[in-house]
């Protein structure tokens, strides 16, 4: 069999509608999928990121850099859109590859999503545990050092430094083990969960909105493009998009949307409405919540790991009562955040699985909950590992550049579909191809490039090993190969 051979769109889409035992349960709705699409979008790119990128990169212009990146996410979106309603499978990005460029293709973005949603939980999770941390110091708890912080740390870009006295980040694997357990009992149960934490959260970044841009100075945000210092990246106009390859993360999760596609209950219509309003919806957010964070407060204070806090403490007593729900607004948006990605990942796993390129016991599905209950509990061990144990601050930058990654093929994949296969039934359609797609190649190839060297390192050696993988099991387990006789 050819490394090129693709799945064909008609089986694919048996499979996709297919009910009963060993299939997955269909439980949610629209508005299921919006609520996660949010809680997978609004978290640590908003109330941890923000900030750097204001005072290190863009200054108020930071609003443009949301700009752009949402603009990326958009174009990618809308070509993910086209997809998802043609052939809802859990494989997400990894199946429409399948489709289109074949096995070595999706197994490549399959590998790769790994980057986004797999370590993205861990990333998340530890960066939740720092907020937890903090808020338990509020109320006159103080957890030890030794179990609430891994024992090694990065320094600098690659040095390995191990911090004396620290065991474990034990909240993030409590974080992990309760959100994996919630997953595997059930969809819905899931579902609803996520649908509480997500209105906190919002309503929280409503009330740092709404109360202040009644403190908001306008001469902070002059001036609003401050003049590049000379050094590229560094503000004027490279420092925007810099920035906009540093918040990018922010809009992360979105897709995960399309992971749920055996789960929706109106796949066709309701994928793309979730993966597209919670995006808008998010980015509307998020411009207004940066034109607020620059107003209250020259850019140059932000540069601080709570500077949603900064800002609103800026504003002075009036506000004070507001810095209190900060904390929770960041510790509800956080946990979203991770949940969404722990169900993203086994789903992935999941279709993978059935196409023969994992093992069997992958693709199994539970009896009485109708979960994938292997990929899930799998995908939670390994998490709370990462996160446990390792240096996270390698990860960072990865969980974007793999994200980055996956839009761009899913973007050329659509291109590719419509001339190999331009009749088939496309219930929602990416508008204005190829220039959508090729926008969206552009937009989110530009950030990818924007990301450090090391980040680019990192990302080959992820996928050198994909490649060990695959070649000495995925491939010769494919079911495909298999019917092809090869
Ligand atoms: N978009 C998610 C966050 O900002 C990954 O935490």
């Amino acid at each position: 069999m050819s490394l090129w051979s693709t799945k064909s769109i008609s089986s694919l889409q048996q499979e996709a509608s297919a009910e009963g035992s060993g299939t997955l349960k269909r439980a949610l709705t629209a508005t299921n999928l919006t609520m996660l699409g949010i809680g997978a979008i609004i978290g640590a790119g908003i109330f941890v990121l923000t900030g750097s990128a204001a005072a290190q990169y863009a200054g108020p212009a930071v609003v443009l850099s949301f700009v752009v990146a949402g603009l990326g996410c958009l174009f990618a979106g809308l070509c993910y859109a086209e997809f998802a309603s043609m052939i809802p499978i859990a494989g997400s990005a990894y199946t429409y590859a399948y489709a289109t460029m074949g096995e070595f293709v999706a197994w490549v973005i399959g590998w790769d999503l790994c980057l986004e949603y797999l370590f993205g939980a861990s990333t998340v999770a530890v960066g939740w545990s720092g907020y937890f941390v903090a808020f338990m110091h509020e109320i006159g708890i103080d957890l030890p050092v030794a179990w609430t912080q891994a024992p090694f740390t990065v320094v600098g870009t690659h040095t390995l430094v191990h911090t004396p006295g620290a065991m474990i980040n034990l909240p993030a694997v409590v974080l992990i083990a309760l959100l994996s357990t919630l997953l595997v009992i059930g969809i819905k149960e899931s579902a609803n969960f996520n649908n509480i934490i997500v209105f906190v959260k919002v309503a929280i970044v409503f009330l740092v909105i709404g109360f202040g841009s009644m403190y908001v100075k306008t001469a902070n945000w002059h001036p609003f493009i401050p003049p590049n210092t000379g050094e590229d990246g560094h503000f004027g106009f490279s420092g925007i998009v810099r920035a906009a390859a540093v918040v990018f993360f922010a809009y992360i999760g979105f897709d995960a949307v399309s992971t749920a596609a055996q789960e929706a209950k109106n796949p066709q219509r309701d994928l793309p409405i979730g993966m597209l309003a919670s995006l808008g919806i998010c980015t509307v957010l998020y411009i207004l919540m940066s034109l607020v964070m620059t107003g209250l407060t020259p850019y140059s204070t932000l540069n601080v790991p709570h500077p949603v806090y900064v800002a609103i403490d800026a504003a002075g007593p009036a506000l004070h009562w507001l810095t209190y729900f900060i904390n929770i607004g960041a510790i509800a948006g956080l946990s979203s955040v991770v949940l969404v990605m722990l169900m993203g990942q086994p789903r992935v796993f999941f279709s993978m699985a059935r196409d023969g390129l994992l093992p069997p016991e992958f693709g199994k599905v539970h009896p009485k909950y109708q979960t994938p209950y292997v990929t899930t509990i799998v995908t939670g061990i390994v998490a709370a590992i990462v996160a446990g144990f390792l240096p996270i601050g390698l990860l960072g930058e990865l969980v974007s550049i793999g994200t980055l990654l996956a839009f761009v093929i899913v973007c050329f994949g659509v291109i590719v579909l419509r001339k190999r296969s331009p009749d088939l039934k496309r219930p929602f359609k990416t508008p204005m191809v190829p220039l959508v797609p090729i926008l969206g190649i552009l937009i989110c190839g530009y950030m990818m490039w924007k990301l450090p060297a090391d980040t680019w390192i990192r990302l080959l050696v992820w996928m050198f090993l994909g490649f060990v993988v695959y070649f000495t099991y995925s491939r010769k387990h494919s079911k495909l190969g298999a019917a092809s006789g090869g």
